[in-house]
Formats: structure tokens, C-alpha cells, sequence
């Protein structure tokens, strides 16, 4: 067969190009930020042909806000089990999954996935991705020198307003969630962490009005990440993973910058982040193919190594590296269990008692 001219099957690819890329689907995504190992995303794609929009958030007021709107376009979303997966459940805001897409599905742990049951009857709208607790990352040489008498194992070090007055010398935020922090304070103050009683939520406005002095920023999450990674604070409220990422990035850059987890011994929050389909998804099978994608064990222990998570997929744990699989920041001890506790999902009023309280410690009156 006589060769196309050259310039005719440039042209015919050129003319083509743009055809064919319409026709590759894309799966919208909208996660957690340093919440995943970017080279997964790679292989999803490369092995599906699927390509991923990949956006991020960095607090559940954030992603709530956005997907209480209606029509974000996202396909998959990672709302925390309680409240703001138990919430979207409720209002219908979420797509039954299909099973007979997601195989992997047999691969959760059952025990973690009865937990999530819960609040979505049947597990039908969302698989359990990562889960951890919330507590303090430090510096614990700053703490020593500044705050020699002070325990380092709870909450006493932001909310006792001696420590934090100290502490604020080499610096301290807490991220910006009501809903993430408001009941750990709670705890702190030996009051039921999901209370619903004004007075309790009273004693926590105290309690944070007393120390704000002392905060230097509250920030969403990604940022107080930063914050610790640098060495730029010594005290942070924020999540575990999140902590052990920034000790981590502050170990590999090498300036002697030491940042420790702490999950509060009176007892942390513990949480649930739930992989879910909005109910108006442009491509839900793109998002059920995500999904058995990362619930593969090999898979799920690159992100677990990754982001510094436990998962859901007990067959992952062997093939997570070693020394985060055995780092009890990152899978929480027995004793850190024990004494754990769980949210649930505020009523209205208390919900807008918490939003009011959480303004007036942002202002600081
Ligand atoms: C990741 C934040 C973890 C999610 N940067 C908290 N639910």
C-alpha cells in the first residue's frame, strides 16, 4: 500500500485529536489536601484511561459548604462519617453505590464498616478511605524550655492559659473547624464532647476566649500543616496524619526541626473519612471505578505510606512501610482507643450555638 502523504496524516491527526480527547472520560474529585499519593492517581489513569480533575479542600465547613449548594460536578467526594456524611445521607445529597461495580468492596474491614453503618444503614452510600484523631502536633524541645512543668500528653497545653501564654512565644494555631475542635475542648473540660446543653457550650467559649491571646492563627488544616512543617509554630490542634506528615517534611529538610504527635490522654476524636458519590455525579461509574481502584490492598498501603492515614483494607497493613505501619501516632494504640470517643451529628440549634461560639473565638470577644 503507497504511503499517506505526510501532510494528509498530519492533518487527519490533527483533525481527530480533539474527537478523541472529548471522549475520554474524566472522574471529578474532590479531596481532603495531602490526602493521597499523587503517583495512584497516575496508575488509575494510566490503567483506566479515566482522567482525574483533582481538587482539594481543607475543612469540613468548606466541603460542606460546597456541596450543600447542589451541582458541584465533583463525582467523588470525602465528607467525615459524622456529621457531614451522616448529613448528606440524610438529605438524600448522595448516590446509593453500586456493589457489583466496587469487587474490592470485600476487602473493608467489617468491624470499621459496622461503625459507619450507623449513620448510612447498609454501608449503601460510602466506603471508609482513611480514618485518625485529632490532637496536638508539638515541638517538644520548645515545650520542655518554655513549659518545664507541663505534661505533654493532653490538651492541657493549649487550654491551660499559664502553658499556652508561655507557648506562645514559639507559636500556636489551631486549625479552623468548629466542628473538629469544639468537641475535643469539650472532652478537655470532662463535659460530654456532643452536648447539646448551652451551658456546656458555654464553658467551651471560656475556655477558647482564654487562651486566644495566646493562638496566633486559626487556619484550615493544610495550612496549620505548613505551619508545623516549617518549625514556624510549636503548638498546633489539628489532625494526626497531618502532624506525622509535617514531622516527616521537617525531618527530610534537615534544620533540626523536631514536631510530635499527641492524641490528648483524656481522650481524642476519633473520625472516619468516607469515600461518596453526590447524588447529581456526572460520572458515577468513573467514581465506583476509583473507588475498587484504591480499596486494592497494594494500593491502599502506597497511600497509607503516603499521607500517613490508617485505612480500612486490613489485607493493606503488611504492605505499608514499616516504619509507619509501626509508628502509633499513625495506627493509634490500644490505650488511645480506649479512651477515644466519636462525634455525632449536632441538632440544628446546637449546631448554630457551636457556629456562634466559633466566630467569637475567631474575633477573640
Ligand atoms: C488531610 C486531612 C485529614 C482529614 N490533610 C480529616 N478528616
Amino acid at each position: 500500500m503507497d504511503a499517506m502523504p505526510r501532510w494528509i496524516a498530519a492533518l487527519v491527526v490533527m483533525l481527530l485529536l480533539p474527537v478523541v480527547g472529548q471522549a475520554q472520560p474524566v472522574l471529578n474529585i474532590y479531596n481532603w489536601s495531602d490526602y493521597i499519593d499523587p503517583y495512584v492517581v497516575q496508575r488509575f489513569t494510566a490503567e483506566t484511561g479515566i482522567r482525574v480533575r483533582y481538587d482539594v479542600f481543607d475543612s469540613l465547613e468548606t466541603l460542606e459548604g460546597k456541596l450543600s449548594a447542589g451541582r458541584s460536578g465533583y463525582d467523588l467526594v470525602v465528607p467525615t462519617s459524622e456529621p457531614t456524611f451522616a448529613r448528606l445521607v440524610r438529605a438524600g445529597a448522595l448516590r446509593p453505590l453500586d456493589r457489583a461495580r466496587i469487587p474490592n468492596w470485600a476487602n473493608l474491614d467489617p468491624a470499621l464498616m459496622a461503625r459507619a453503618a450507623a449513620v448510612d444503614p447498609g454501608n449503601r452510600h460510602g466506603a471508609i478511605y482513611l480514618w485518625g484523631t485529632v490532637g496536638m502536633g508539638i515541638r517538644p524541645d520548645r515545650v520542655r524550655v518554655l513549659a518545664p512543668d507541663a505534661t505533654m500528653d493532653g490538651l492541657a497545653l493549649l487550654l491551660d492559659p499559664r502553658h499556652a501564654q508561655r507557648l506562645s512565644r514559639c507559636g500556636i494555631q489551631v486549625m479552623d473547624s468548629a466542628t473538629d475542635v469544639i468537641p475535643s475542648v469539650l472532652r478537655h473540660l470532662g463535659l460530654d464532647p456532643n452536648t447539646d446543653s448551652a451551658e456546656d457550650l458555654r464553658a467551651a467559649e471560656r475556655a477558647l476566649l482564654a487562651i486566644r491571646p495566646f493562638v496566633r492563627a486559626i487556619l484550615p488544616s493544610g495550612s496549620v500543616l505548613d505551619a508545623l512543617a516549617t518549625g514556624d509554630v510549636c503548638l498546633a490542634l489539628t489532625y494526626s496524619g497531618d502532624v506525622i506528615q509535617a514531622s516527616a517534611r521537617a525531618r527530610e529538610a534537615g534544620r533540626g526541626v523536631e514536631v510530635a504527635y499527641v492524641a490528648p490522654r483524656a481522650g481524642a476524636q476519633l473520625w472516619f473519612d468516607m469515600l461518596a458519590i453526590p447524588a447529581d455525579a456526572p460520572n458515577p461509574e468513573a467514581a465506583e471505578a476509583f473507588i475498587d481502584f484504591v480499596l486494592r490492598p497494594p494500593v491502599m498501603a502506597t497511600i497509607t505510606t503516603h499521607v500517613r492515614y490508617p485505612n480500612a483494607v486490613p489485607a493493606a497493613r503488611a504492605l505499608v512501610s514499616e516504619g509507619v505501619r509501626n509508628d502509633p501516632s499513625v495506627y493509634p494504640t490500644e490505650a488511645t482507643l480506649a479512651a477515644s470517643f466519636v462525634a455525632t451529628t449536632p441538632s440544628q440549634a446546637t449546631e448554630r450555638l457551636r457556629t456562634r461560639l466559633w466566630s467569637r473565638f475567631k474575633a477573640g470577644r
